[in-house]
């Protein structure tokens, strides 16, 4: 972990699965029988706005039930101390990064508690539910939707993902199954442009074949450990 100055970390659900929410594929990964691909999209949406709604609702009232663990505190320490460039790419909705306290944040699948208006396109605070689609905050109009990336919709912050991947020194990638682009194409951006790859999940990513190194082992001891070592190097 020597000569290390810019760090690029990618979270998925992997990481808040020991707060206690859900991973999408794991044996609890479905939602009243749907499978989150069959959910999460915007054709879902205009042909069941309900149950999309109920499905968010749900999701968000459930943040309130859980706690940051070890491994978000962990990195929220690694933010706090570590004097060169870092980014933590999140794809979870939920705020247990923030909460943890990490500055250096980035929420590329968009968050459980903003909403978008399809009216106005501004981003606002999200009210508790949605399902009666309450009127916007900006314009009054009644057309809110999660602010959640869908399949088919372009994630966020794609531009300064690709600059901090550009010159990254180290690519960490944590509880993500490698399931869903671009963020699984990550590690290979970050290979090519010469980046130590390390990988910290509970089974094999199905990117792993792509990581220097793999750490197989709970989030809640692989992460402190490794901020550990990279805070002592
Ligand atoms: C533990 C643990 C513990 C458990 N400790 N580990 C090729 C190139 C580009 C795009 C595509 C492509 N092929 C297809 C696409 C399109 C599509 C896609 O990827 N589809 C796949 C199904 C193939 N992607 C998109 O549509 C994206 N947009 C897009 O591509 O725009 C165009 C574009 C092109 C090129 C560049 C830029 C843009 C949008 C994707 C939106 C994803 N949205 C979701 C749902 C919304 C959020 C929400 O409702 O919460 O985001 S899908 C869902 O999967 C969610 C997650 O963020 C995402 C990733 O899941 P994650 O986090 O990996 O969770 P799991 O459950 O899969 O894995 C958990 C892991 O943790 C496991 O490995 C466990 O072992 C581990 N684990 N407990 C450590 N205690």
């Amino acid at each position: 972990m020597r000569d290390i100055s810019n760090i690029v970390i990618l979270t998925g659900a992997g990481i808040s699965a020991e707060s206690g929410l859900a991973t999408f594929r794991g044996p609890e990964g479905l939602w009243e029988g749907h499978r989150v691909e069959d959910v999460a999209t915007p054709g879902a949406f205009v042909a069941d706005p309900h149950l999309v709604q109920r499905f968010y609702d749900a999701r968000r009232a459930n943040l309130a039930t859980v706690e940051p663990n070890a491994a978000h505190e962990a990195l929220a320490r690694l933010d706090a101390e570590w004097k060169g460039e870092l980014l933590i790419v999140t794809q979870n909705v939920d705020d247990l990064h923030e909460r943890a306290g990490a500055k250096r944040l980035l929420h590329m699948h968009g968050e459980l508690k903003s909403a978008w208006c399809l009216a106005c396109d501004t981003r606002s605070p999200s009210p508790d539910t949605l399902l009666d689609f309450p009127p916007c905050p900006d314009c009054g109009q009644k057309y809110l939707r999660p602010d959640i990336v869908w399949f088919g919709e372009m994630p966020y912050g794609m531009d300064d993902i690709e600059l901090a991947l550009m010159d990254a020194d180290l690519f960490v990638s944590i509880g993500t199954s490698g399931a869903v682009y671009p963020a699984a194409g990550f590690v290979q951006t970050a290979k090519y442009r010469g980046a130590r790859t390390l990988e910290l999940n509970l089974d094999p990513s199905q990117g792993s074949i792509y990581f220097d190194e793999s750490r197989m082992g709970p989030a809640s001891e692989l992460v402190p450990a490794f901020v550990e070592e990279i805070l002592g190097t």
